[in-house]
């Protein structure tokens, strides 16, 4: 059975990079999918462990989920912290992937950068937690942005390895699938639509980022209508106008990026437009961007709002959300525990 499942971490500052590369997928899926969208706490605090408002930020990234139009009635929308099988599965494989696998990881290099004497442990065991936070499902389909890909393919070689370790006792316990007899699926990355990576607007060789200690690096899902005009309007752009192909935008990424985001929130190919804005002046373009940016962000933002200002319903959500999670989840985490041999 094809299932989803994906996450955002709670650590503030949602931005669009975050919308339109995972959030708005999540959307689409749930129409084909049997779905699964988890608020990944337990991730928010590997790069800073004291956060005072952890409970909020967790209300605004489920309320982001809320308002972008995710049903959480016909799917399943909690925070990972109420369903301890993620935990828990995630120490079997810190115990089944490699200290090699894991020094590969890409963002662990980015985050820890040349301090890594001094970044907690749970900062790079962090991929072996999302492996966990898939396979605890048994999810098949895992919508990420491109930033993701190395942790989804790390998932892939984990399940792989365990499924080989303990073939013989998959076999013996009758608990394989498919014809290749392995517990558990390889997850497949989905990393599509015309957004998977939005990139700063202070510098679009970097990508859009929550961390980024410049507000004007990004548009946060909650900005107002003249806070999005203002950070377009500073956006980075080179002196030359838009051109007039798309191959000229070749080694311009802050007007690739820009041309990007429009075409990613109106649904026009980069083609279109540049025949309705190249040549022109930047100023007009990012108008047109601000406008259409503030069209279909507003009512996201507001409705985020709102049900902030509603944290009781917000909170039975994730318990409704948490308990039935909870049940698929302990179920494979049972079958885990007989794989490995624990007595339970
Ligand atoms: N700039 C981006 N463009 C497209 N997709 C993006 N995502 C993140 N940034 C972009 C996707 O959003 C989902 C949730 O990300 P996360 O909460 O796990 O955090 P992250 O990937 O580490 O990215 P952030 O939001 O920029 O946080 P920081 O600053 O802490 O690194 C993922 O599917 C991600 O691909």
């Amino acid at each position: 059975q094809p299932l989803v499942f994906s996450g955002i971490q709670p650590t503030g500052n949602l931005h669009l990079g975050n919308y339109l590369g995972a959030i708005v997928r999540f959307v689409a899926m749930q129409e084909t999918h049997d779905c699964i969208y988890c608020v990944v706490d337990l991730h928010a605090i590997t790069a800073q462990l004291v956060q005072p408002e952890l409970k909020t930020q967790i209300r605004e990234v489920t309320a982001a989920f809320l308002a972008a139009g995710i049903d959480p009635k016909k799917h399943i929308v909690f925070n990972q912290s109420r369903v301890v099988e993620h935990a828990e599965l995630a120490w079997v494989f810190n115990c089944v992937a490699r200290m090699g696998w894991l020094n590969r990881m890409t963002q662990f290099k980015d985050k820890a950068g040349k301090d890594r004497e001094n970044v907690s442990v749970g900062l790079f065991a962090y991929p072996n937690l999302m492996s966990a936070d898939i396979l605890v499902y048994r999810a098949t389909h895992v919508p990420v942005g491109e930033d993701q890909k190395q942790h989804v393919e790390l998932a892939r070689d984990t399940a792989a390895k365990f499924n080989n370790d303990f073939a013989e006792r998959i076999a013996a316990l009758g608990l394989g699938v498919g014809e290749a007899g392995g517990f558990f699926p390889q997850p497949e990355p989905l990393i599509q639509g015309p957004a998977t990576r939005v990139m700063s607007l202070r510098d679009g060789t970097k990508k859009m980022s929550k961390s980024d200690p410049s507000d004007y690096s990004r548009i946060n899902l909650t900005d107002d209508a003249d806070t999005i005009a203002q950070k377009f309007r500073k956006a980075k752009t080179d002196p030359e106008p838009l051109p007039t192909e798309v191959k000229g935008l070749e080694g311009r990424p802050e007007a690739d990026n820009l041309v990007g985001i429009y075409a990613a929130l109106s649904g026009a190919t980069p083609e279109a437009i540049l025949a309705d804005y190249g040549a022109g002046q930047f100023s007009r373009f990012k108008q047109a961007l601000t406008d259409l940016a503030v069209d279909k962000l507003g009512p996201v933002g507001a409705e985020m709002k709102r049900l902030v200002a509603d944290p009781a319903y917000i909170d039975a959500v994730l318990k409704d959300g948490g308990e039935r999670a909870s049940l698929r989840a302990r179920k494979v985490m049972d079958d885990v525990k007989d794989i490995v041999g624990f007595l339970r």
